[in-house]
This record gives structure tokens, C-alpha cells and sequence, in this order.
């Protein structure tokens, strides 16, 4: 199954995964702003998280899929500076307890290196495909949120998730049914804790 076949077939997944209140308010402008800031904070322990689950990826590649991978690698680690950069604008401590939520987004990710590289490589691409679906449909964004639209719908960003899906599709094409099964169920998982991350930051009713 290609990647682009694994949100057709689940469609009312990725909807969860890429549409919320969250991101309604990113474009409207009427986000809660305890939301943003949990969200941040939040997403800045995901990213840290995500890079180290990434350098295991990066080992496990195949040489077809290194750049991309070493590419992305050095994005993160310039994400995790604009993460720190904004938090300091805000006032907001980075030094918190990682959310149980985003926890285990991030025991996922860096457990899945236990796993087939196929199914390692889809869910990494599901995870970023992810935020530019989500972001986009928050275009332009509101300020002042709209540098963050900007960040996941910049056309670099785009470009990345079209060479992480065709990383994906050679290591579809290469899998066993067995490993396929596992690649789909990892899209899957990855679009259940995309969807509980958004809902992450609704908890406590916006207040
Ligand atoms: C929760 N998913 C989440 N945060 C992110 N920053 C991305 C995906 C994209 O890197």
C-alpha cells in the first residue's frame, strides 16, 4: 500500500489527526492563549523527543533515504532554538513535566526503532504529513499565530514531507506483508496520538 493509499483508507483517522478547535483558533485568532502556550511547550519537548527517535531512524536507513533523514535531523535541531526562542519572548518556562500525552507520543516514536524500517519510516512521514495537513487548514493563521502556520506550511516543509513519502513508498514497495501490516499500524497510531496531541491542549477548557 502506498502512503497517499494509507490516508484515503483512513480518512476519519487523519480528519482527527488534522482538524480541531485548536487550529480553528490558530486562524481565526480566537485560541485560547493558555492553549498556545501549553501546545508549545508541549511541542518543544515533542521535537526534542522526535530527534533522537530520528537519529535511530537515520542509522537504520537505507542509503537512498540518508539525506533526507540527515536533512531533517539538522531541521529539528534549528526547530528546538525557535521553540526556545519563542518561549523566552513569552516568558514561558520549557522546564516543566512532559505531558503524560506527549510522553507517550514520544515512547512511541523512540520505541519504534524495535520495529521494521518500513514501519519506522511511514510513521515518521505520517507524523510530519501530519502537521502540514493540520497547519494548512489554519491558513493564514491569525495573528499572532501566523508565523507558526508560516513555519509548517512553508514550502521547504512541503517539500520534505514529499521526499519522506517517497521514502516511505520504496520501503512499502520492499516490505513483507507482515512489515506492511506493521507500517500500516504504525500510520495508524501515529494519527490516534497526533488527534489525543491536539486534544492535550484543550485540556482545563481553555481557561
Ligand atoms: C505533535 N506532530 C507534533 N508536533 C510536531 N512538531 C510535528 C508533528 C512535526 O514535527
Amino acid at each position: 500500500m502506498s502512503p497517499q493509499l494509507l490516508v484515503t483508507n483512513h480518512r476519519a483517522l487523519w480528519e482527527r489527526a488534522t482538524r480541531h478547535p485548536f487550529l480553528d483558533g490558530v486562524r481565526t485568532g480566537q485560541l485560547p492563549a493558555q492553549a498556545f502556550r501549553r501546545w508549545l511547550v508541549q511541542d518543544y519537548h515533542f521535537v526534542s523527543g522526535l530527534l533522537r527517535a530520528q537519529a535511530h531512524m537515520l542509522a537504520a536507513s537505507p542509503r537512498t533515504d540518508q539525506k533526507t533523514l540527515a536533512g531533517g535531523l539538522v531541521t529539528l535541531v534549528d526547530e528546538l532554538d525557535w521553540f526556545e526562542g519563542h518561549a523566552r519572548r513569552l516568558g514561558l518556562s520549557l522546564d516543566v513535566p512532559v505531558h503524560p500525552t506527549c510522553r507517550e507520543y514520544v515512547e512511541f516514536l523512540t520505541g519504534l526503532c524495535q520495529k521494521a524500517y518500513a514501519a519506522q519510516i511511514t510513521a515518521l512521514w505520517a507524523c510530519e504529513r501530519a502537521y502540514l495537513d493540520a497547519w494548512s487548514g489554519a491558513v493564514p493563521g491569525a495573528e499572532p499565530y501566523r508565523e507558526f502556520v508560516e513555519h509548517w506550511t512553508h514550502p521547504a516543509f512541503a517539500t520534505y514531507v514529499v521526499d519522506l513519502e517517497a521514502c516511505a513508498r520504496r520501503a512499502l514497495e520492499g516490505a513483507s506483508p507482515a512489515e506492511a501490516q506493521e507500517a500500516e499500524q504504525a500510520f495508524r497510531r501515529v494519527a490516534e496520538l497526533e488527534a489525543g496531541f491536539w486534544e492535550m491542549t484543550w485540556e482545563g477548557g481553555g481557561t
